[in-house]
């Protein structure tokens, strides 16, 4: 299993969460995604590391922007 943390800003309430965690959940290999509001912390638990580009694409969908990765 993997964890990678990201940060992304843009969110405000929490329908904004709910529309990063469904893109998120819809990657390959997603398990889970936890998301804190007021930080903008986002961890993605996946069976394999995602590509960047791909975690970025799907926040990008939801509205949002990614601004770290780690
Ligand atoms: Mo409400 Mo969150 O417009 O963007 S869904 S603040």
């Amino acid at each position: 299993m993997n964890t990678a943390t990201y940060t992304v800003t843009g969110m405000t309430c929490g329908h904004c969460v709910t529309s990063v965690t469904e893109e998120l959940s819809e990657l390959d290999g997603v398990q889970e995604v936890q998301v804190d509001l007021p930080t903008g912390a986002v961890v993605v638990t996946s069976q394999e590391p995602l590509p960047e580009s791909a975690v970025r694409g799907a926040v990008e969908e939801a509205g949002y922007q990614l601004t770290s990765a780690s």
